[in-house]
C-alpha cells in the first residue's frame, strides 16, 4: 500500500506499530530490557503525543510545554521511540539548542550500550526531551506532582490578564509498580489535597509485574483509593482504543478542580505471541516472536525499519501543533517583556538557573557570642534574606517548619494551597519521600526549591535526593536536629550514619557549618549552585558564634575545610583537631586549653568534605600537612570515613553506637564530646608521637 492510499486510521496504526517494532528490535539487539510494556502502551503514548501534548520537538525546553513523565522507566524504549519519531532536537547543557536529533536511530540501535543516548532507563540531562530520570518505580509520578506544583505557582506568579504565560499540563505514565510504591501514594495524596487540575496520571493496568499476576500482592481498588484522595478517575477499557483514549484526555482537559487518573486496561506484549505473559516484561521477545508480529501486521521484517510516512505523520501532528503553540508563546513573550520587564527578566533568569543581581545583599553577619544560637535559627535569618531577593525561591517542610525554622516570614509570601497557588511556603505534610520527589519536579521546572525536616528522616527522602544528584539539579535540603545533640528524643531521633551516607552520594554537597557565620557562607555557596543539590545540616541546640577577629574568617567554608586557628607563637602545629558543625566551637575551646598548656595545636573547620576534595593538592596539604600525623577528628556522628583525614596515627571521637535518650550535657559526657576528652586525646597523640619509638 502506498502512503497516498492509506487511511488516517491506517497511518495512526502504522505509527503505533513503528513505536512497537523499534522497541522490540532495540531490546532484542541489546539482549536486555523490557519490550512488553512499550508494545502495549504504544497507542496510549501515541494518542497523547500526537493528539494532545503541547510540545515542540524542535524546542524541547520551551518553558510552557506540557511535561511528559514515563514513570514506568523500564519501558524506556517507548519514550526513546517517541523522541526519535517526533524528531526531538538535542539541547546542550547551556540550554542552547543544537539542532541534531536527540535520539538518532543509531542510538536506538545501541540501546543500553555505553554512550548511547538510549540508556537502560531515561536520564534527564543526558537525553533531551527526557523531563526527569525514571526507573526507581514511583519516583516519576511523585516527581510529576512537583512539576504540577511549580506549574501552578508559575501561573500565579507570572500570568497577567491577557498574558497566560504558564498553563502547561503534566502527564505521567505509571505501572502497577509505581502505584504500589509508597512514594506515589504520598504524592497522590498531596496532589489531591492541592487540587492540581494540571496533573494527569495514566495507569497502565496490565495486572502484571515481574513475579507474575498482581494477584500475588496487589488487590486493592485503585480507582476508589484515588477518588478518596480527591482525584477525578476515569477508565479506558482497551489500550488500543484511540477514540476512548482521546475522550479520556478530553475529560482531563475539562477538569478544573482535581488531578485526573486515567486507568487504562492493557495487555503486556500486545499482539505478540507473548501477550499477557510476564515473560514479555523483562526479557527480549525473541527473533521468532518479533518476526511473527511483523508479519501479522504487514510490517517490514527489517530491524529498526521506519516505514515511509511515519516521520511525516508525527510532523503533521505533534510537530506542527507544538511549533505553532511554541511560536505563539514567544510572540506573546515579546509583548510580555515590554509590558512586564521585571517579570520577564525573572523568567529568563530562572530558565538559566541564574540569580538576580544583588541576591545576597541582605545576608546577615553574626557578632561573636559565647551563648550563640541554634543553627536552624541562624539559617532562618539567612533563608529569609535570600527569599527577599529571589522571588522564585520557594519551599517548605514535611510538617516541621516550626522546628526547622524554614518559613519565609514576609506576609506576602503566604502559603501554597489550593486557591492560593502564589504562596511560597509549601506544606508537604508528613511525607519526606513525597517531598523529596516534589522538590525534584519543582527544580526540573526551574523554580528554586528547598525542603526541610529532621536530619534523621533524611533517610526517608534519600531515594529522591539521590535522583537529584544524578539529575544534576540544585535542590536544597535543610536538615535540622543534626546529631545526638537532640538529647531527650533519644536514639530514634538521633542521626548517626546519615552524614556518612549523604557524603557518599556523588555530585552532592553535604554541608555541616560550624557556627552562624559559616551558615551564611554555606547559603552563599549553595545558592550559586546550578547543577548539584546540597544538604545543609544544622543544629537544634545553641552553638557559640565564634569570634572571627580571633579565628579565621568563615568565608573559608567555600574551600570545604580551612584552618580556623593556629598556634599564636607561629610554631608548627604538633596536633590537628578536625571538626564539623557544633564540634567546631568545641574544638576551639579545646584549642585554647591546649595552647595554654603549651601544646601547639591547629583547628581545622571542615564543613564540607566534597568541597575540600575539589581543592588542589597544595591547598589540601597546607590545611592538613601530611607530616603532621597527630590528628583528632571530632564529630557527633558515625566515624565512618574520617579515617581518610585522620590517618592511621590519628584518633576519632565520634559515634560507634546509637545514641541514647538523655539531656544533651549528659550525652556529650557519655560519648566523649567534651573539652576535657578532646584535650586528653590530643595530648596522648602528641606525647605518643614524640616518644622514642
Ligand atoms: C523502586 C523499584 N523497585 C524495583 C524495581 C525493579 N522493577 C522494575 S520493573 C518492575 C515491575 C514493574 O511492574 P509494573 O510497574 O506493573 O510494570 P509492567 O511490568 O507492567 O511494565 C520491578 C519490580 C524498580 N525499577 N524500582
Ligand atoms: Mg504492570
Amino acid at each position: 500500500m502506498t502512503v497516498a492510499t492509506r487511511s488516517q486510521a491506517e497511518l495512526d496504526l502504522l505509527c503505533i506499530n513503528t513505536i512497537r517494532t523499534l522497541s522490540m528490535d532495540a531490546v532484542q539487539a541489546a539482549n536486555s530490557g523490557h519490550p512488553g510494556t512499550p508494545v502495549a502502551l504504544a497507542p496510549v503514548a501515541y494518542a497523547l503525543w500526537q493528539g494532545f501534548l503541547r510540545f515542540d520537538p524542535a524546542d524541547p525546553i520551551w518553558p510552557n510545554r506540557d511535561r511528559f513523565v514515563l514513570s514506568a522507566g523500564h519501558a524506556s524504549m517507548l519514550l526513546y521511540s517517541l523522541l526519535h519519531l517526533t524528531g526531538v532536537r538535542a539541547v546542550d547543557p547551556k540550554y542552547e539548542i543544537l539542532g541534531e536529533p536527540s535520539v538518532p536511530l543509531e542510538s536506538i540501535k545501541k540501546f543500553r550500550q555505553l554512550a548511547s543516548k538510549c540508556p537502560g532507563h531515561p536520564e534527564y540531562r543526558w537525553t533531551s526531551g527526557v523531563e526527569t530520570t525514571t526507573g526507581p518505580l514511583g519516583q516519576g509520578v511523585a516527581t510529576s506532582v512537583g512539576m504540577a506544583i511549580a506549574g501552578k505557582w508559575m501561573a500565579e506568579h507570572f500570568n497577567r490578564p491577557e498574558f497566560p504565560m504558564f498553563d502547561f499540563d503534566v502527564y505521567a505514565i505509571a505501572g502497577d509498580g509505581c502505584l504500589m510504591e509508597g512514594a506515589s501514594y504520598e504524592a497522590a495524596s498531596l496532589a489531591g489535597h492541592l487540587k492540581l487540575s494540571n496533573l494527569c496520571w495514566i495507569y497502565d493496568n496490565n495486572r502484571i509485574t515481574i513475579e507474575g499476576s498482581t494477584d500475588l500482592a496487589f488487590s486493592e481498588d485503585v480507582a476508589t483509593r484515588f477518588i478518596a484522595a480527591g482525584w477525578n478517575v476515569t477508565r479506558v477499557g482497551d489500550a488500543n482504543d484511540l477514540e476512548m483514549l482521546s475522550r479520556a484526555f478530553q475529560t482531563f482537559k475539562g477538569e478544573q478542580h482535581r488531578p485526573t487518573l486515567i486507568i487504562v486496561d492493557s495487555h503486556i506484549g500486545y499482539g505478540t505471541a507473548k501477550q499477557g505473559s510476564h515473560t514479555a516484561h523483562g526479557e527480549p521477545l525473541g527473533e521468532q516472536v518479533i518476526a511473527e508480529f511483523k508479519e501479522r501486521f504487514g510490517l517490514s521484517p527489517e530491524a529498526f525499519h521506519v516505514p515511509g510516512g511515519v516521520y511525516d505523520r508525527f510532523q503533521e501532528g505533534i510537530g506542527r501543533r507544538g511549533k505553532s503553540l511554541r511560536d505563539a508563546w514567544y510572540v506573546k513573550f515579546d509583548e510580555y517583556k515590554a509590558r512586564f520587564p521585571e517579570l520577564a527578566e525573572q523568567l529568563e533568569l530562572m530558565q538559566r538557573r541564574e540569580l538576580p543581581e544583588g541576591w545576597d545583599r541582605d545576608l546577615p553577619s553574626f557578632p561573636a557570642d559565647e551563648k550563640g544560637l541554634a543553627g536552624r535559627a541562624a539559617s532562618s535569618k539567612v533563608l529569609n534574606a535570600v527569599a527577599r531577593n529571589v522571588p522564585w525561591f520557594i519551599g517548605g517542610s514535611a510538617d516541621l517548619t516550626p522546628s526547622t525554622k524554614t518559613r519565609i516570614e514576609s506576609p506576602e509570601a503566604g502559603d501554597f494551597q489550593a486557591g492560593s497557588y502564589g504562596g511560597r511556603n509549601l506544606h508537604f505534610g508528613v511525607r519526606e519521600l513525597g517531598m523529596g520527589a516534589c522538590l525534584n519536579g519543582m527544580a526540573l521546572t526551574k523554580v528554586r526549591p528547598y525542603g526541610s525536616g529532621f536530619f534523621i528522616f533524611s533517610d526517608f527522602s534519600r531515594p529522591a535526593i539521590r535522583l537529584a544528584a544524578l539529575m544534576e539539579i540544585p535542590v536544597i535540603y535543610i536538615f535540622t536536629h543534626d546529631s545526638i545533640g537532640v538529647g531527650e528524643d533519644g536514639p530514634t531521633h538521633q542521626p548517626i550514619e546519615q552524614l556518612a551516607s549523604l557524603r557518599a552520594i556523588p555530585n552532592m554537597y553535604t554541608i555541616r557549618p560550624g557556627d552562624a557565620n559559616e551558615i551564611v557562607e554555606a547559603w552563599r555557596f549553595i545558592m550559586k549552585l546550578k547543577h548539584e543539590p546540597a544538604c545543609l545540616v544544622l543544629t537544634r541546640q545553641n552553638v557559640p558564634t565564634l569570634d572571627r577577629s580571633r579565628y579565621a574568617a568563615a568565608s573559608g567554608l567555600a574551600r570545604g575545610a580551612y584552618v580556623l586557628a593556629d598556634p599564636p607563637s607561629g610554631a608548627e602545629p604538633e596536633v590537628i583537631l578536625l571538626a564539623s558543625g557544633s564540634e567546631v566551637p568545641l574544638c576551639a575551646s579545646a584549642f585554647e586549653r591546649l595552647i595554654a598548656d603549651g601544646v601547639a595545636a591547629r583547628v581545622v573547620s571542615m564543613p564540607c568534605w566534597e568541597l575540600f576534595e575539589h581543592q588542589d593538592v597544595s591547598y589540601r596539604e597546607a590545611v592538613l600537612p601530611p607530616h603532621i600525623t597527630a590528628r583528632v577528628s571530632v564529630e557527633q556522628a558515625a566515624t565512618f570515613g574520617w579515617e581518610r583525614y585522620v590517618g592511621p596515627k590519628g584518633h576519632m571521637i565520634g559515634m560507634q553506637t546509637f545514641g541514647a535518650s538523655a539531656p544533651l550535657k549528659e550525652l556529650q559526657k557519655k560519648f566523649g564530646f567534651t573539652v576535657d576528652n578532646v584535650v586528653a586525646k590530643a595530648k596522648e597523640l602528641v606525647s605518643g608521637a614524640t616518644a622514642p619509638a
